[in-house]
């Protein structure tokens, strides 16, 4: 054999010793971006539902409640104590509860050591009350933003907005549900009593590393963080007894960055009753229901006398790209919250064939359009910034706001201060779970939303609402703008700087 023939069949050795370690080393790193904790946890814990707020009723009817945001530790597992954030508590928040037509306050005093302030995700309004990045509380200090309920019951929530932070201080504990009623919630035949056939369904992904949250992010999640595992209200592996036959969960997905696609074990159908914004004009049936981010959704499911079901998270069915579906979650399964129905129940009344009428514009008043291309790097290729009103609008018109995602990453759309009605997805009418009033849409790569708003105001060009992507960490690198809303033929104002000042 020759020298160099000799030389080249080592060579060709190695290439393919190289090739099979790399290929090796790829498919077992494609592997292992697939988690499942399907039958993995056993339902050790039993549920923790958030108590509801306290409040005190001012000499004016103003329903006042308190805040008080605190670092602490939470054992999340057995004799383990993890370092956490919460309202009031060392982890997540008490839910806040307010009928329509009510005056509320709450007093939000920031004793974390650290500036941060308080969004109320999917309130109608003033901007000042809002709590957007500008609205930053210093250590020590007390916020009291006060409005009127003017909006349909539905299931809201509150957590922290502060510009380049939200993920980290969402992550550490801070969130909370803020619900809403009125008059005609009370009156339906809907399952309504907190904490026994009306349960808060907060959904976290998390990781640990030993006692502690382990958030960093993998190599290749564009969307930021995804845990390895679930918990609901703050508790991990959850059980819930339940004593009716039919149950109503108010699932909200308060996650940084994964969408879930929830259904039950045997894929029972359930009734979707609300979206964000409230309750849909007519019960509808289905057997998945998907929630990006900030995203929520009220079911009601029927359980059958002593039967264990799971409420599970399939893997997502969007036509996600190869690549997306397995980096981004798309393809992990997680088993969320067992429901243990009691050998007895008592009956629950037949679900009322209709709701009631929605309270967003078909959009055919729109006086306006707007186009917003999402990406990364920015939305319509800006940054936010915070001295910068990006968009003005009128008070009492009606808009409609397309937004288009080709970014090849998943994304989704939250509009603070108003709730808005989806009118296509990619041209063509939106899916039953995306016919209610919504504040937060799904927008996955390769889709187009066309959305129906209408601005209620109060006019103040001064004071700025927020639209972003609310994927947390999307969010915090800069997928954002603002908007004011300004009587007809007024002009936008300059953001208060005075709350700018974050010291990056
Ligand atoms: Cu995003």
């Amino acid at each position: 054999m020759s020298g160099l023939k000799r030389v080249l069949i080592i060579l060709t050795s190695v290439a393919f010793v190289l090739a099979l370690a790399l290929g090796g080393g790829a498919a077992w790193f494609y592997s292992s971006a697939k988690v499942s904790t399907v039958g993995r946890g056993g339902f050790r814990n039993q549920l923790v539902v958030p108590p509801l707020a306290r409040s005190t009723v001012a000499a004016d009817g103003t329903r006042v409640f308190d805040l008080r945001m605190r670092a602490g530790t939470t054992e999340f597992k057995d004799g383990q104590e993890t370092p956490t954030w919460g309202f009031n508590g060392s982890y997540l928040g008490p839910t806040l509860r307010a009928e329509r037509g009510e005056k509320v306050q709450v007093r939000v005093r920031n004793a974390l050591g650290v500036p941060s302030n308080v969004h109320w995700h999917g309130m109608d309004l003033p901007a000042r009350m809002d709590g957007g990045p500008h609205r930053m509380i210093a250590p020590g200090k007390t916020w009291s933003p006060r409005w009127t309920i003017a909006q349909p019951a539905a299931t809201l929530w509150y957590h922290p907005h502060p510009h380049g932070e939200t993920e980290d201080h969402v992550q550490r504990g801070l969130a909370g549900m803020f619900l809403l009623d009125d008059a005609r919630s009370r009156a339906l035949a809907l399952p309504q009593r907190y904490g026994v056939d009306d349960l808060p369904v907060i959904v976290q992904d998390v990781k640990f590393d030993g006692a502690r949250f382990d958030h960093g992010h993998g190599v290749a999640q564009s969307v930021g963080f995804l845990g390895d595992r679930t918990m609901v209200n703050g508790t991990l592996d959850p059980y819930r007894v339940v004593g009716d036959e039919q149950v109503r969960l108010r699932l909200l997905n308060a996650s940084t960055a994964r969408t879930y696609n929830f259904g039950f074990d045997d894929s029972r159908a359930f009734s979707l009753v609300g979206t964000d914004g409230g309750l849909v004009e007519r019960p509808a049936r289905m057997d998945r229901v998907q929630l990006s981010p900030g995203e929520r959704a009220e079911i009601v499911v029927r359980v059958r006398p002593g039967e264990r079901t799971v409420l599970r998270s399939y893997p997502l069915d969007v036509g996600m790209d190869f690549f997306n579906q397995r980096f981004n979650g798309g393809d992990d399964t997680f088993d969320i919250l067992e429901l243990r129905a009691a050998s007895r129940l008592r009956p629950s009344p037949a679900l009322p064939a209709t709701l009631g009428k929605l309270e967003v514009p078909d959009g055919k008043d729109a006086v306006r359009g707007r186009f917003f291309d999402l990406k990364l790097s920015g939305i319509n290729g800006r940054k936010m910034a915070m001295g910068r009103i990006d968009e003005t609008v009128t008070r009492g018109t009606t808009e409609t706001w397309t937004v288009r995602n080709t970014n090849g990453m998943p994304h989704n759309f939250h509009v603070h201060g108003v709730q808005f009605r989806v009118l296509s997805v990619n041209g063509r009418p939106p899916g039953p779970a995306l016919r209610g009033a919504k504040d937060t849409v799904f927008v996955p790569n390769g889709t187009t939303v066309k959305l129906a708003m209408r601005f209620t105001g109060p006019a103040d060009p001064n004071a700025p609402y927020m639209f972003h992507c609310h994927l947390l960490l999307h969010e915090d690198q800069g997928m954002m703008g603002q908007f004011v809303v300004v009587e007809k033929g007024q002009k936008a104002g300059r953001p208060p700087m005075e709350h700018a000042h974050r010291g990056h």
